[in-house]
């Protein structure tokens, strides 16, 4: 039959883009306590030294890990989860570059230690930007990059001297080179008229702090020592029959016994099986939805994993639960479908950024904000401009807000930046991050980089070759790449899905003409789909406002002003939506941080909120109309159609 046959296709294609997705060889599963796993969290204070000698080097030279470090000089407080750089009141610390070490001493129940079947994981969530880990003095891991997380094992070092407290030691550099996400330059002052003795400075390419530090949480988790080390979904449906194609990997042993159970919200079984990889169906499935598309958004399954295992001296069980939600994502020329509807983005771009942490993970911060995105009407967000925590995603999941996971791509300006040794990290990343964020349902779409000088000529090979292996890795999602305005920079155009193009008409082009943004804009996604036939998100616009600074007729940096340029974006946006616009985020959530320079009045005032999270006259005009979208382009029942203040 005609069902039949298309129940058959379905299948096969979930096995042929599950196995693309497995290329990946370890995993990097969400630590998470369960039976068989527990979990010791080491937020708090840490000692902290930075190590401010000329070559930056001291700390190597004389081996500051092999002791306690307040032995080896002075040493601070310092919170973890945070960027360093605002904790203290020495401008020095905030605008060091360089090494500083971080120290934290731990104890752990004693069955951790006696029990050799037990693995030890220490874990770090992110850390910015060149990260070296010991254990007790010996070096146990070091990771590039920051905000994504990396773990080592440790028990069998700690097995070595069992009756000492576990002494980590984390040194963490922020200094970027031309081959480093972000890139950036250090510029060494040689002019001894103007600058003091081994003067140098960092160049950075990109718009916002480049906070430093321990930014998201470190811990300490057990599993058995086999164990369940990865576990990869891919979901469809037909009808009301959802499948959740599933692959369990399994580490420590050739051959365990699984059992994989389907739960639903109220945790009854909807589907199970014994092998370690297989299609689960489950009938009258409950779809994923995003928020404002339907009543009951971000509904999440669970799949357990129970893992049996022997060998000659013990048994082994390890449980895992991962949440799943069952989705579908397709693009057109024209549409972005989600569960085959079409799905128009009202939402924002972010940054992971506050007052006094920078950009360490804060619950309250989180939390706040997905109140007011949703306040706001929002149905997504961009991870602008680098992966944001996993705990932030799992929030997306459960509220349904739809997101595009950024890499740290942003800056790529130099010619130099896009050399081999570069575009083989940036492959590395992307692993990383689809490692990382493949399970999540709300993420969507992968953004390989924002605004690179794609205008030069080895750009075309670069992006080929990104974004190939990014579909390559994860054949069941899209991928783009954010251009700006600039027309030259559609090197990356011809191999992504969706077009994203950021704009600030009448700001940094024309500054005061508002006049000038209906054209020009009207131009810009004529000009963009003319060429690719693809559809467009406009992935950034606005203005500046300093919160409280107002004029009538408008000028730059006023409220009226930011008011002005949003009215005129969304004319314009009104009349391309019905045909190939899918998507607008506005630049940006809220104000933040940047380095000192003269168009920045303490940091980027281009957010609808302050910085403190309270609305700007823009805020309401957004929510007026996101609330206006949701309404026309969800598929909300009437009963729920109307804005409500959450
Ligand atoms: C865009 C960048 C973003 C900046 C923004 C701005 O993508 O990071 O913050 O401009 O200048 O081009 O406000």
């Amino acid at each position: 039959s005609l069902r039949g046959e298309a129940l058959m296709l379905r299948l096969l294609w979930l096995f042929a883009v599950l196995d693309a997705v497995l290329l990946l060889d370890t995993g990097m599963l969400f630590p998470r306590e369960s039976s068989s796993r527990e979990l010791k969290e080491l937020s708090g204070l840490w000692v902290f030294r930075a190590d401010k000698s000329p070559n930056r080097n001291q700390g190597f030279e004389r081996a500051w890990y092999k002791s306690r470090l307040a032995e080896t000089g002075p040493v601070i407080d310092m919170p973890v989860p945070a960027s360093y750089n605002d904790i203290t009141q020495d401008s020095t610390l905030r605008d060091f570059i360089g090494w500083v070490w971080y120290e934290r001493e731990v104890v752990v129940p004693a069955r951790w230690i006696t029990d050799e079947g037990t693995r030890v994981v220490l874990r770090v969530g992110s850390a910015h930007y060149n990260s070296v880990v010991w254990v007790n003095g010996e070096k146990v891991t070091e990771h590039a990059g920051g905000h994504l997380p990396f773990e080592a094992e440790i028990g069998s070092l700690m097995r070595k001297d069992p009756t000492r407290p576990c002494r980590i030691t984390i040194a963490v550099n922020n200094t970027l080179t031309l081959e480093t996400l972000p890139p950036g330059t250090i510029q060494h002052m040689n002019d001894p008229i103007k600058y003091p003795d081994g003067y140098f400075v960092q160049n950075i390419y990109f718009d916002f702090f480049n906070y430093a530090g321990i930014h998201r949480p470190v811990l300490l988790y057990t599993t058995p020592k086999v164990y369940v080390d990865d576990i990869t979904v891919v979901t469809d449906f037909l009808d009301n029959t959802g499948f959740v194609r599933y692959q369990v990997s399994v580490k420590g042993a050739a051959t365990a016994t699984l059992k994989v159970t389907l739960m639903d919200k109220d945790g009854h079984c909807v589907a199970s099986s014994n092998e370690a990889s297989g299609v689960l169906k489950v009938v009258d499935v409950k779809l994923w939805w995003p928020y404002l598309m339907h009543e009951n958004p971000g509904y999440l399954y669970s799949m357990e994993v129970h893992l049996m295992a022997a060998d000659e001296r013990s048994t082994y069980e390890d449980v895992y639960a991962l949440p799943v939600g069952i989705r579908t994502v397709k693009v057109t020329n024209t549409q972005f479908l989600i569960n085959n509807k079409p799905f128009y983005f009202h939402g924002v771009n972010k940054h992971e950024d506050s007052d006094i942490r920078g950009k360490g993970l804060d619950w309250p911060l989180i939390v706040k904000d997905f109140n007011l995105m949703k306040w706001l009407g929002a149905n997504s967000f961009r991870t602008s401009h680098y992966p944001y925590a996993e705990e932030i995603l799992q929030m997306c999941d459960r509220h349904g807000i739809v997101v595009i996971d950024e890499c740290p791509g942003v800056g790529i300006k130099d010619i130099r930046s896009f050399g081999n040794a570069s575009l083989a990290h940036h492959l590395d990343v992307m692993d990383e991050l689809v490692r990382r964020d493949k399970n999540h349902p709300s993420v969507v779409m992968w953004s390989v980089a924002n605004e690179p000088a794609a205008e030069m000529q080895p750009a075309a090979l670069y992006f080929k070759t990104l974004i190939t292996h990014t579909k390559a890795l994860d054949p069941t999602r899209p991928v783009t790449f954010i251009t700006d305005s600039n027309y030259a920079r559609d090197k990356g155009a011809p191999y992504v899905d969706v077009i994203c193009v950021n704009s600030y008409f009448s700001w940094y082009h024309d500054p005061g003409h508002l006049e000038v943004i209906p054209i020009q804009l009207n131009a810009q996604f004529e000009n963009w789909y003319g060429k690719y036939q693809k559809p467009i998100i406009q992935s950034e616009y606005g203005a500046d406002a300093v919160p409280g600074l107002h004029s009538d007729p408008p000028m730059m940096f006023t409220e009226e002003y930011q008011n002005a340029v949003l009215r005129s974006y969304h004319d314009i946006f009104d009349q391309k939506r019905k045909q190939y616009v899918i998507g607008e985020l506005i630049w940006n959530f809220a104000d933040f941080m940047t380095a000192q320079g003269i168009t920045r009045v303490v940091g980027n005032k281009k957010g609808i909120f302050t910085r403190q999270r309270q609305p700007k006259a823009g805020a309401f005009i957004l929510k007026e109309r996101y609330w206006r979208l949701a309404n026309e382009t969800g598929r909300l029942p009437p009963w729920t159609k109307y804005p409500c203040s959450l």
